[in-house]
């Protein structure tokens, strides 16, 4: 469990790295082989990068991957050219050559990267890593935790299952593991966060799952959340303490530890059955303090545009597809196409407005155009049976409405979940010129059509 004591707990990554993506074995099983993975300087997840608020940052990323790559900043607001995204911002890096990113980090929050070429395959295989940009003045906690959530698909022989980019992934739920990962590793006897009593810790956590969605429990504790994707929230607990995370999403939990030396929960996981992620094990020694501590949790907020609802203006996108449902007809490369050939003749299961799109042949036709500067209310109508966690690039944006329900916290998210036939409004300021992906984060959907780019000029 990647847990370090508060003094090194400040900004440790240097501004100037190279980024290694490659292949080669980890013991992700407690027993038996190691696992053939993708990922980053030799680790599964990759090396968690910690910057301050403005630190200017050069990442060249080398690609010793058998297909080329490219590296995505999830959740930063980064000029457009080192978005990362492959025909869109940059031309893909070819293997075995390099590709310099340079930006500023605009924000404080917990963020994270991954390839955006084929990312069905190469993220579940392993490329992925933490982004944690520190506040100004960051709460006061005992210590820090990060947890990267995901899974594997694999066989007996803890090699993968070979069938990334299955039809069957791109219509259906997406391509769910078998073997549930914390930081690189199975969950299992090994999974425990080691606890004092009287201790508070922030727990970063991240989905970096390609279609698992998460739902945690805490047992015998209720976790205050302070930011999700990165960006503060009024502090709260979540009803029946739940804390849902599809693909692509973070949240920070304030965790106080209060119960006594010795004594062991678990948290667990019950999106679609009951299984235990950890255990928060409580060491048998001398209570760190008998009342939790009281010092304030909310973090400091980024200065994000704040969209005036009353000059926004409304776009609306319909999500239509799947393997379950009404059967659909969308434009593929501009010719109408039903679901059957949708299917067989394009890999293609999804339709956003009626466009379905092609990972290499999307570019240049953004289905929005906004005018920089825009106020902006997406509505965005889930006509599908699935669930869906669509990601923005480039902005964060406010949910403001789920089927017309004001949203009590309208906290700031660049990933929000989209229940089947629910309709949810969004809002933001389309500040950031460019070309920027609008995609779901189930990563399988977006290679089956479920993306598009919105252009900001
Ligand atoms: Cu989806």
């Amino acid at each position: 469990m990647w847990a370090l004591p508060p003094a090194l707990v400040r900004a440790a990554s240097p501004t100037s790295l190279e980024l290694r993506a490659g292949v080669f074995r980890q013991q992700v099983m407690p027993k038996g082989p190691r696992t053939p993975v993708w990922g980053f300087n030799g680790s599964v997840p990759g090396p968690v990068l910690r910057y301050r608020r403005g630190d200017q940052v050069r990442m060249t990323v080398v690609n010793d991957l058998p297909q080329e790559t490219t590296v995505h900043w999830h959740g930063l607001r980064i000029p457009n050219a080192m978005d990362g995204v492959p025909f869109v911002t940059q031309i893909p890096i070819p293997r075995g050559e390099k590709f310099d990113y340079a930006f500023q980090v605009p924000d404080s929050g917990t963020f994270w990267y991954h390839p955006h070429q084929s990312s069905f395959e190469q993220v579940p295989r392993g490329l992925y890593g933490a982004l944690i940009v520190e506040e100004d003045k960051p709460i006061e906690v005992d210590r820090e935790v990060l947890w990267v959530l995901s899974d594997f698909k694999l066989q007996p022989d803890n090699q993968h299952v070979e069938d990334f980019g299955s039809v069957r992934d791109f219509g259906g739920i997406g391509r769910i593991g078998n073997v549930v990962t914390l930081n690189g590793r199975a969950v299992g006897e090994g999974s425990g966060l080691e606890v004092r009593s009287g201790e508070r810790i922030r727990l970063r956590i991240l989905n970096a799952a390609s279609a698992r969605i998460f739902s945690l429990q805490f047992l015998g504790h209720w976790p205050v959340v302070i930011a999700f994707d990165g960006q503060a929230v009024e502090p709260h607990t979540r009803p029946s303490s739940q804390l849902v995370l599809g693909p692509g999403m973070r949240a920070d939990l304030v965790l106080d530890c209060m119960k006594a030396p010795g004594e062991r929960f678990s948290v667990i996981d019950n999106w679609e059955k009951t299984s235990e992620i950890a255990k928060i094990v409580y060491r048998d020694e001398k209570p760190l303090r008998t009342k939790p501590l009281g010092a304030p949790m909310e973090l400091e907020p980024n200065a994000l545009p704040e969209p005036d609802l009353r000059k926004a203006n409304e776009h609306y996108i319909l999500f239509q597809g799947g393997v379950v449902g009404e059967p659909i007809l969308g434009m593929v490369d501009g010719k109408p196409t039903g679901i059957y050939n949708l299917l067989n003749k394009h890999g293609l299961a999804w339709t956003m407005n009626y466009t379905a799109a092609h990972e290499h042949a999307l570019m240049h036709q953004p289905f929005l155009h906004l005018t920089k500067g825009e106020h902006v209310v997406l509505k965005m109508i889930n006509d599908t049976d699935f669930i869906h966690p669509m990601h923005l690039h480039g902005h964060l944006f406010r949910v403001i409405a789920v089927d017309g329900k004001p949203q009590k916290y309208r906290e700031w998210r660049d990933t929000v979940l989209m229940a089947p036939k629910e309709t949810i409004d969004i809002a933001f300021v389309a500040d950031n010129p460019g070309e920027w992906m609008f995609h779901c984060h189930i990563l399988e959907h977006a290679a089956g059509g479920m993306m598009g780019t919105i252009a900001v000029e």
